[in-house]
């Protein structure tokens, strides 16, 4: 079966997960390492815009889109086509060995495309965590300087810095130490759990003051933030906090870096959540997951002055910007230039968002609902109080993954449920995934 015949509606064939799922689990448990987690033990054969089908012939509606990877929607006709074209020309060469066209024109596209008008240049990497290394490195390189700021919630990776950078321990760090020196966490702006009417500016001089007092502005060679955190929960900080920490940045010499790996990519109905934020220009902009349908590739994008501030050599790896990888990215970085994906994310928003409020105003469970564009979550609480519920939050996602829906869910404390469709999802697929949350949450 050509995956782009996949119908896009749901259908259960058997129990969730499905006598071959379960023989392969077993399979996997047998030989992969038991730190490799599986959220839902549900096997996926071939995908196509927000269904996928699994091993038994189930087709489940994806809300997650692997988190946050096939914006697109999966097996996007372009993408697939563009991976086919460039497997039979090259596959790889070593673009520090010698350069290829589609990594260029990565870079091309990603340096009209973030926020400033300011002249740039990217490099290019293979994943989320190992642009975030390299955002580190070329702002310690240009400033001269070795600490790095990251706020609570964050999330950045699984590499020995970046660990460093998680505020999560279980299950990101716990047993992996030691880690790598200079990071230093500062308290972030999270509108639903702050004193009431904190505004972003004053969220913002919380942070400063930890910053300049704990840390020294002299010192610091970074700020890294999530414009709106991923893992941590969707938290979206206070109007006024993302551009107050950078201006403060600015004026002390600090580069300012938004890890928009999640967030990025027409996620949130804009290139990237930062252009949500009046003035906001981050300096250095880290992209992944939505750049290219799936396959692996991520990118630093920023200041030409401080990206040049490597000597030649410095910035690398074998695979980095590989040109299958790449030409999946031009495919999608073309389909967001044409137009028509940003309005896809705008028509998701449209229709989850009323229908989270509606839900909100009928469940107590519901203790917050935030987000923008296709990147929105339900905050889960014991009601009547602001106690997170992360049992409520396991019994819904486990009800739908029942139901044939592929939900994830996030946070500190494990209590949201978070909605990364892809956004070639139909409204009637949304609608439908939705009425299953919605018995999840009644049934509670
Ligand atoms: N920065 C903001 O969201 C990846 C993690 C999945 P990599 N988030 C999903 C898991 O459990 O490993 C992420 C992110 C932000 C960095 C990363 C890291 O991206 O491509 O997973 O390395």
């Amino acid at each position: 079966m050509n995956t782009l015949e996949i119908a896009q509606e749901r259908k259960l064939v058997t129990a969730i997960p499905g006598p071959k799922s379960q023989e392969l689990h077993k399979k996997k448990l047998q030989e992969v390492s038991h730190g490799v987690g599986t959220m839902i033990p549900v096997y996926i054969e071939r995908a196509h815009g927000a269904i996928l089908i699994d091993v038994d012939g189930n087709q489940l509606i994806d809300l997650g889109s692997g988190i946050g990877v096939v914006t697109i929607g999966h097996t996007n006709q372009q993408v697939v086509d563009a991976v086919i074209e460039q497997v039979q020309k090259l596959t790889h060469s070593l673009f520090t060995v010698t350069p290829y066209v589609p990594y260029i024109q990565v870079c091309e596209i990603l340096n009209r495309h973030t926020p400033g008008k300011f002249e740039k240049r990217s490099a290019l990497f293979n994943s989320g965590a190992e642009a975030v290394e390299n955002a580190v490195k070329i702002a310690r390189k240009h400033t001269g300087r070795g600490e790095i700021a990251v706020f609570d919630h964050a999330y950045h990776g699984r590499t020995n810095l970046t660990m460093a950078m998680n505020f999560k321990a279980h299950p990101y760090n716990t047993g992996f130490g030691p880690f790598a020196p200079g990071v230093n966490h500062v308290p972030m702006s999270y509108p639903f759990r702050d004193p009431e009417g904190m505004t972003g500016e004053e969220a913002a001089r919380r942070a400063i003051t930890y910053m300049e007092k704990r840390v020294g502005a002299e010192s610091l060679a970074a700020v890294v933030i999530e414009p709106i955190q991923g893992e941590g929960g969707f938290i979206v900080p206070a109007p006024g906090f993302l551009k107050t920490i950078a201006d403060w940045a600015k004026k002390n010499g600090i580069v300012m870096v938004a890890d928009e790996v999640q967030s990025g990519m027409a996620r949130t109905g804009k290139w990237f959540a930062s252009d949500w934020e009046e003035g906001f220009e981050p300096d250095l902009v880290i992209i992944a997951k939505g750049i290219a349908g799936g396959m692996p590739i991520s990118a630093v994008t920023g200041r030409a002055e401080i990206m040049d501030a490597s000597h030649p050599g410095g910035l690398g790896g074998t695979y980095g910007g590989n040109p299958v990888a790449a030409a999946a990215a031009v495919a999608v970085l073309s389909q967001l230039e044409a137009g028509g994906v940003f309005e896809q994310a705008e028509r998701i928003e449209k229709i989850l968002r009323p229908r989270l409020e509606a839900m909100k105003a009928k469940y107590p469970v519901m203790g917050d609902v935030r987000g923008r564009g296709a990147m929105q979550a339900i905050e889960f609480v014991e009601p009547g109080t602001m106690n997170p519920n992360a049992k409520a939050v396991e019994a819904v996602s486990k009800h739908a993954h029942q139901n044939g829906v592929v939900v994830l869910t996030a946070g500190t404390y494990g209590n949201v449920i978070r909605f990364l469709p892809p956004l070639a999802i139909t409204d009637e697929l949304l609608n439908e995934a939705l009425d299953v949350i919605e018995a999840g949450i009644a049934a509670l």
